[in-house]
């Protein structure tokens, strides 16, 4: 079991965008349990490699109350988006904060597993909307990419104030 730090913003390791896994083997499934770990520790119900530093498009997710049913996309891919639906998100590497972003309702999506089986779905409210905030981080992007220019100005400063404040080492 392995605790892993989590990048916060403004960092901008949170930019990178991340390679397909070519090969589901024992670092992987090392890399998605160390994410599981992780996730929960920080009670999180998604948790993306870009967020832990490691270049790789492998997702964790959980949304069972209990915490028993975890989730891992390796190189998840959206097929199809359908409607528009607006949530509230927070992010583990935004900490305090959180904002209504606007997506898409239903989605069809792909991934593999750790057993290297290819799975096709669709799904919908809580989990369509983490599948899409957790590629975003695959691809370098943040939910606050989503706000109003004003809203990320304030946000900004909000992050800079406390970064003079609690300067993260570097
Ligand atoms: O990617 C992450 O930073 C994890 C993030 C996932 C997420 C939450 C809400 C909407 C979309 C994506 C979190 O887990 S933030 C943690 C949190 O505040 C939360 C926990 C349970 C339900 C809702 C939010
Ligand atoms: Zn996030």
């Amino acid at each position: 079991m392995a605790i892993l730090e989590v990048l916060r913003f403004p960092d901008a390791r949170l930019r990178n965008k991340a390679m397909p896994v070519e090969k589901i083997g024992s670092e992987i499934r090392r890399i998605a349990e160390n994410m599981l770990d992780t996730m929960y520790a920080e009670n999180g119900i998604g948790l993306a490699a870009t967020q832990v530093n490691i270049q790789k498009r492998v997702v964790v997710i959980d949304l069972s109350e209990k915490k028993h049913d975890p989730l891992v996309l390796i190189n998840p891919e959206i097929t199809k988006l359908e409607g528009c639906e607006t949530m509230r998100e927070g992010c583990l590497s935004v900490p305090d904060y959180y904002a209504v972003v606007e997506r898409a309702e239903a989605i069809e999506f792909n991934y593999k597993t750790l057993e290297n089986k290819l799975v096709t779905t669709t799904t919908d409210g809580l989990l369509a909307v983490c599948v899409q905030h957790e590629i975003d981080h695959l691809n370098g992007k943040l939910f606050i990419d989503y706000l109003s220019p004003l809203k990320r100005q304030r946000l900004q400063k909000k992050f800079d104030k406390r970064e003079k404040q609690q300067p993260s080492v570097l």
